[in-house]
């Protein structure tokens, strides 16, 4: 048995389209995820989440689950339509209210919340009229936003994460359009992801987190990142340099302002002028905005120098992808999830100490890791010897990781239950099946509401 630091964080994640459902109730506004799920093609045969895992309504239950499973912590994600339905002006005091009443739940049940602000679900009216994370003006409404969450739940909820993933947002969103809001194109990305930095900092900084309630509060605040590890696929210079680049290009786009005050200098050199620059000012501060260093990790390739003359399929989407000349394989021995993201432990452990040796030894939380398998519910049971093997291979590099300084402090897994995974829905094959294997109990229930209610919405 492995023994990690004492109060190391344990916890589970999920996010509010993922599994609320509600998507009209209460005064909540829709969303661009809404909007996304509902357009014909968008998502896996249509599926949405209207209905979800119906948390909104099953919070309770949900929450006896987790301390059942003896979570201490708790990551979600609050729903910004459902707290300012044009995602401007007037708050909604229903939407507050359910997140006041999962507060307590979770505090009465020994949960330490930590709240999300932005998982990808952007106020529909913010990307009709303002044209979502392509204006600047979105950095100060989120800002806004950011600061009701922060008064009205502040004096329960010590954790903060600003952003989840802006790099979905940007290259999912606005690159190749296969996320909300479904954007093409070769220059969105980099505004979508400086806008996207400047709202974080400027919830943290600008007369906000910092300066009005964290003292108050004695709260946390960071951003999470994902980042898959890239591995160099020879020994050579060049593979090295390719590897160090994609990384630079993943998680330093973001990871470089919010730590280091600025992009890194290979961006500026491959992607010129689609690149938008920072003020002096905006650097100043934008730099030091995240507490602690969130983290959330999939998935690991081998890189190798890219030569655009080999037409190879890296190239096929234009844009950051060109712009890094990096090729990506994977060996055929590794195993897959059913997302076809690769199972490999020591990736994990050596993105560990990419970032403490580049961020300057920060604080780190894994806030997302774990994988989807095609579960067999038998007898009330699943039987899922590669997710155990999935989590032990994965904990015991973060353990070593630890032994060798890294200053990791928590880990959350993914997910705590069977859930809407984005544009793949509610799909057999994609779906993400987090299962707790000393509480079975929860098993049978998530699958067969997950089946009945795949049933019935889609007839099969
Ligand atoms: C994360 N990629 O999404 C999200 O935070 C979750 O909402 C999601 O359910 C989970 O991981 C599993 O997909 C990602 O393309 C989506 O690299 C795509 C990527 C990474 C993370």
């Amino acid at each position: 048995m492995l023994q990690f630091p004492q109060g190391f964080l344990w916890g589970s994640a999920t996010s509010c389209y993922q599994i609320e459902g509600a998507w009209n109730e209460d005064g909540k506004g829709l969303s661009i995820w809404d909007a996304f799920a509902h357009t014909p093609g968008r998502t896996f045969q249509g599926h949405h989440g209207d209905v979800a895992c119906d948390h909104f309504h099953r919070y309770k239950e949900d929450v006896v689950l987790m301390a059942k499973m003896g979570l201490k912590a708790y990551r979600f994600s609050i729903s910004w339509p459902r707290i300012q339905p044009d995602g401007h002006g007037p708050v909604n005091e229903k939407g507050i209210a359910f997140y006041s009443r999962l507060i307590d739940e979770l505090l009465d049940h020994g949960i330490q919340p930590w709240i999300t602000l932005y998982h990808w679900d952007m106020p529909l009216a913010l990307q009709m009229q303002h044209d979502g994370w392509l204006n600047p003006d979105i950095t100060d409404f989120f800002a806004t936003y950011a600061s009701v969450c922060f008064e009205r739940f502040g004096d329960r909820v010590k954790n903060w994460i600003t952003l989840n993933e802006p790099w979905v947002v940007a290259m999912l969103g606005y690159g190749q359009g296969v996320f909300a809001p479904g954007r093409k194109s070769i220059r969105e990305p980099y505004l979508a992801a400086h806008h996207l930095i400047l709202a974080h900092a400027k919830a943290v900084r600008l007369r906000l987190y910092r300066e009005k309630y964290q003292a108050a509060q004695g709260g946390q605040i960071g951003i999470t990142n994902n980042c898959d590890w890239r591995e160099p696929l020879t020994d050579s210079l060049e593979d090295k340099a390719a590897a160090q680049r994609a990384l630079e290009f993943y998680l330093g786009w973001f990871a470089d302002p919010v730590f280091l005050g600025d992009y890194p200098q290979v961006m500026k050199d491959r992607v010129g002028g689609r690149l938008p620059e920072f003020t002096e000012d905006e650097k100043e501060w934008v730099k030091g905005s995240s507490d602690f260093f969130g983290l959330n990790h999939y998935n690991t390739s081998y890189a190798s120098h890219g030569d655009t003359a080999d037409g190879s399929e890296v190239y096929a989407n234009g844009g950051i992808f060109e712009d890094q000349h990096v090729k990506l394989s994977v060996d055929p021995a590794w195993p897959l999830t059913t997302m076809n993201w690769a199972i490999v432990p020591w990736g994990c452990r050596k993105l560990l100490h990419w970032i403490r040796d580049r961020y300057q030894d920060p604080k780190i939380y894994i806030t997302e890791n774990g994988c989807s398998l095609d579960d067999k519910v038998s007898d009330g049971k699943v039987d899922d010897p590669v997710r155990i093997s999935f989590l032990e291979g994965y904990l015991g590099e973060c353990h070593k990781a630890i032994e060798e300084g890294v200053d990791l402090k928590g880990y959350f897994v993914w997910s705590f239950m069977d859930n809407f995974e984005w544009a793949q829905g509610y799909s057999k094959r994609f779906g993400i099946h987090y299962i707790d294997y000393e509480t079975l109990e929860r098993i049978p229930k998530s699958s067969a509401r997950w089946f009945a209610r795949t049933i019935e919405n889609n007839g099969f």
